[in-house]
């Protein structure tokens, strides 16, 4: 068990090493302060029911109760060591896992270190002022666990920045809280991560698709050569699955609710949904065009030669690594990638070694088409003929092969001009937007109501009803 009368509850024995515990004890008030800067507005005083973890066993990382959330432990946690463990791919497999940084991949490692950190106050600041729209408590205390744990995944990489990194990895840190989502002059360092996530459709699909790529990142990381990054991504692993739940119920829920008042009242045309107060879902079908192109960006490039050298120096793996059946060096592979030649889409044989962010972002796109599935069978089972479905990978891209192209939803190379006559029907329009908010006006906070555009969960958290006080907000 984790010692909670330590200023910062932790596994790794922060006690015996003071410098570190010092800096850490120096970074904490800047990140409260961030935290009442840009955390959830007006929510300083509510307590919430959230599990804290307090030790990475099974039973031990989801202890659930009323919490303040500036009170909330954000501790240090890393999965067990495994003694015996290797490098497990690229030219050092076989080595005994880094305890330490090599001085060669020093700076490289570091980069991906700040590139993960970055992401995860990032998306509190993206949601920061949804709490005061929420459609139920059930979905504000869900909102508030989303939040403290990205808090908790950036502690996560400033251990790792202020441990291994010394005097730079502490600049780095108080970086990380002084970048802010979608500044001009200092942004976030991806770009999915300076977009608006403007109402609670959009937290949704972010939680569903972004958090996705959270896992898929963490997954190639936790195969790391460097052993406190893989145990550390494993256990931010058990946090991100209940993130996507988030998501992924929560569209389907809009979807739900849509389908009902669709078949209650006999209708299709998305006017008459909409006067209904609920979402159509050929809205749905735009956020969920637009959430999944930009964050296939958050991949990379498609052909990277920093994906090539992360993966030789043996510090970010592919998706199940160890599960993979070849020679785990990748010298002689070779992998698909797309590209637009004279107004044609175009397959072509790379380098796998180079080809590792386009694989990584194919694996995401199996697991997403797979949750894609699963909303289709709620409006199946509703009777509405609709479709739902995955826009064609090069459809609104700006990073990587299909950046300065227009391609449809369909996968046809169109021109300028083509694109802007439709691009409000295959993405939200402003309009969009403000119909959606224009529901989200107010919180919904009484006990069990759900707000009219939603339709209730399947069951509470932790067993408990859906009428309990998630929240009290004092
Ligand atoms: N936006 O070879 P390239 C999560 C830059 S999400 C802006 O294509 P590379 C979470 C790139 O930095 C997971 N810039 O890419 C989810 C490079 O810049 P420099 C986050 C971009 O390096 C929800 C240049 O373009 N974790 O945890 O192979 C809520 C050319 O680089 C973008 C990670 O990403 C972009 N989308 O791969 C909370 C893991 N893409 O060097 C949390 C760590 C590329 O020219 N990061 N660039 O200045 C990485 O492994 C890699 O940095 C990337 C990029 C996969 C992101």
């Amino acid at each position: 068990m984790i010692d909670y009368t330590e200023k910062i509850p932790n596994n790794v024995d922060l006690g015996r090493d003071r410098v570190l515990q010092r800096a850490l004890e120096h970074w904490q008030p800047a990140y409260l302060s961030w935290w009442y800067d840009m955390g959830p507005n007006e929510s300083h005083n509510f307590e919430v029911y959230l599990r804290t973890a307090t030790s990475v066993e099974p039973d031990g990382w989801a202890q659930f109760d009323y919490v303040k959330m500036p009170e909330y432990r954000w501790g240090i946690f890393l999965q067990p060591r495994d003694e015996k463990r290797q490098v497990n791919f690229g030219m050092h497999k076989g080595q005994p896992a880094w305890q330490d940084v090599p001085g060669e991949y020093r700076s490289i490692l570091r980069r991906i270190v700040v590139t993960q950190g970055d992401t995860e106050p990032a998306s509190v600041e993206q949601q920061k002022m949804l709490g005061l729209s929420c459609p139920s408590l059930y979905d504000l205390r869900n909102i508030f666990q989303v939040n403290v744990e990205e808090g908790r995944h950036l502690w996560a990489m400033v251990y790792l920045l202020h441990r291994y990194f010394g005097r730079d990895g502490r600049e780095e840190a108080e970086s990380l809280l002084a970048r802010r989502s979608g500044d001009t002059d200092n942004p976030r360092i991806l770009g999915a991560f300076n977009e608006p996530t403007p109402d609670w459709l959009a937290f949704y699909m972010f939680t569903f698709f972004t958090d996705r790529d959270g896992k898929f990142q963490l997954c190639a990381l936790a195969e790391s050569g460097f052993d406190p990054l893989a145990r550390t991504c494993r256990f931010m692993l058990t946090e991100e699955a209940h993130h996507m739940f988030v998501g992924e119920s929560g569209v389907s829920r809009i979807i739900q609710r849509t389908c009902e008042v669709m078949k209650e009242n006999k209708i299709d045309a998305p006017s008459d949904v909409r006067a209904l107060g609920v979402i159509d879902l050929q809205t749905i079908q735009r956020y969920l065009n637009f959430h999944y192109s930009v964050t296939l960006d958050l991949y990379g490039s498609d052909v990277s030669s920093n994906a090539a050298n992360y993966y030789t120096s043996g510090l970010k793996g592919r998706f199940r690594e160890t599960k993979l059946e070849d020679d785990h060096t990748l010298q002689e592979a070779v992998y698909p990638v797309s590209e637009v030649v004279d107004d044609k889409i175009n397959t072509q044989q790379v380098p796998a070694l180079t080809a590792l962010n386009e694989r990584l972002r194919d694996d995401y796109i199996e697991e997403i088409q797979a949750g894609v599935n699963r909303w289709q069978r709620v409006i199946d089972e509703a009777g509405v003929p609709f479709r739902l479905t995955l826009p064609h990978k090069g459809f609104h891209r700006e990073i990587g092969n299909f950046t300065g192209h227009f391609i449809s939803p369909d996968g046809k190379i169109l021109t300028e001009e083509q694109w802007k006559a439709h691009e409000f029907e295959w993405l939200p329009s402003p309009d969009d937007y403000k119909y959606v908010q224009s529901l989200m006006s107010g919180r919904v906070a009484e006990l069990g109501k759900f707000a009219n555009w939603i339709a209730p969960p399947v069951k509470g958290i932790n067993g408990k009803p859906l009428d309990f006080q998630y929240v009290r907000f004092n």
